[in-house]
């Protein structure tokens, strides 16, 4: 496999997040996030860590950008901390942090590497949820608002924009399983979570035009490649479930304009959608975007439970178990599936045939050791990467309009709920002296990208 088997048009980059590295949670103004709060409820996060120096991208941007730009990236997609430019989630924006982005994407752009911006990654202002977060519907509205403040602001700089990462996290991590913040747990009304976070979405698209009309806007989803263990009706029905809440939920109202009616059944919430989901917040969720990212990780075989046992604790599949089909598994256990990633792509693709796809995010945790001189040989992920890769490039064989690849992550960083103790990067980072090292992952990366793969 080479470079030159993708097209020149290929977008190729890495990915980040700003609660997961930039710390200074508390500097220039900004204000406290959920997960400034989540992470200090004892025992929510491994070991007790929390972000508020992460691996300090805040005071090494200049460093991180060169770093960038030595291994061969041609785009950056980072995400912009809500808190930084409203404290409160809501009124003017302050000028340290819209500062602090503008600064990062002009020196993107001085190294040649586009900017992606996702604008919410799970970081939402404290203050906006003592009001309910996302529960509350207003909040899609005050996010519509800081999107089309921080595109007014940064438009200029800032041409390829995402609204929302991986909504199913926010809304069932967030608010069912209480996994991530804010660490809540109100059952099938997490569903309310997730058509607000979506109305935001929808809501946002337009105002980030209006503001700066020649961004492109898309959404980032986590998606799965879900199969049943058998043919059987009750294993084909557990991953009718999986599929509905984790992948349809999401797909159908933004690409479609309508909700799966069985995952609204399976979680009991007819009636609500049939108020709060009014002919026009699906029109404005379904707004038309510029492309759909995609987060591809894992593959789920999933089989019936027990109604006993709940095995899930996600609303409408709890009586669904995973099965572990014996293929190897990354640190997180997520069992390694490359030609998953054709499988959200076709099943995408299949619901918007004209839509432009981006791998917005895909990587893998392993247990790195630094070696005797100072190298840290990770062949595990380089070859994830590879395999992966193989599966992109048969991907755009098939015709799938796949347009670009991010590695998860630039470097290790905060891995939320799992703290320090999980590392996705490309480049290691020695968590006591911030020290920035490129694995063997990143180096063979390097060399795919400059044609010597
Ligand atoms: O670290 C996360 C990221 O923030 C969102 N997608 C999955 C990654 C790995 O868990």
């Amino acid at each position: 496999m080479n470079r030159s088997d993708f097209p020149d048009s290929f977008v190729w980059g890495s990915a980040t997040a700003a609660y997961q590295i930039e710390g200074a949670v508390a500097e220039d103004g900004s204000g406290p996030s959920i997960w400034d709060t989540f992470s200090r409820v004892p025992g929510a996060i491994a070991n007790g860590h929390t972000g508020d120096l992460a691996v300090d991208h805040y005071h090494r941007v200049d460093e991180d950008v060169a770093l960038m730009a030595d291994l061969g990236l041609e785009a950056y997609r980072f995400s912009i901390a809500w808190p930084r430019i409203q404290p409160e989630g809501v009124g003017p924006g302050n000028r340290a942090g819209l500062g602090f982005y503008r600064d990062l994407a002009e020196k993107l752009l001085e190294r040649g590497i586009a900017p992606w911006a996702t604008l919410y990654h799970w970081d939402l202002p404290q203050a906006l949820e003592d009001r309910g977060g996302w529960l509350n519907r207003d909040t899609a509205f005050r996010f519509a608002d800081y999107a089309a403040l921080v595109a007014e602001e940064l438009g200029d700089v800032i041409p390829n924009w995402i609204t929302l990462n991986e909504p199913w996290c926010s809304a069932f991590l967030g608010y069912a399983s209480g996994v991530h913040a804010p660490g809540r747990r109100v059952g099938a009304e997490s569903a309310h979570a997730a058509h607000h976070l979506l109305l935001g979405h929808g809501l946002a698209v337009p105002a980030i035009r209006g503001a700066a009309p020649a961004a492109r806007v898309g959404i980032t989803l986590n998606l799965y490649s879900i199969r049943a263990a058998s043919d059987g009706e009750a294993d084909r029905d557990a991953a009718r479930r999986v599929d509905g809440l984790g992948n349809r939920l999401f797909l159908d109202p933004v690409l479609r304009g309508s909700y799966p009616e069985d995952v609204i059944d399976d979680l009991g919430q007819r009636e609500w959608f049939a108020t709060e989901t009014a002919a026009t917040d699906l029109e404005a969720i379904s707004a038309p975007i510029d492309f759909l990212g995609i987060n591809y990780y894992s593959r789920h075989t999933v089989r019936a439970g027990s109604p006993d046992e709940p095995a899930i604790s996600y609303p409408g599949s709890e009586f669904v178990e995973f099965v572990d089909t014996g293929a190897a598994r990354t640190q997180m256990g997520w069992e390694i599936h490359p030609d998953g990633l054709i499988d959200v792509l076709e099943m995408a693709h299949t619901m918007a045939p004209e839509l432009p796809l981006y791998i917005t995010e895909n990587g893998s945790a392993y247990e790195d050791v630094v070696g005797e001189a100072g190298g840290i040989d990770d062949a595990e992920r380089a070859d994830y990467l590879r395999d992966h890769l193989l599966a992109c490039r048969t991907a755009i064989e098939r015709g799938l309009p796949l347009a670009g690849y991010f590695v998860w992550s630039l470097m290790d960083n905060f891995e939320w709920a799992w703290g320090y103790t999980r590392r996705f990067g490309i480049v290691f980072v020695d968590y006591a002296t911030q020290k920035r090292t490129p694995k063997a992952s990143g180096r063979w990366f390097s060399r795919f990208l400059r044609g010597n793969g």
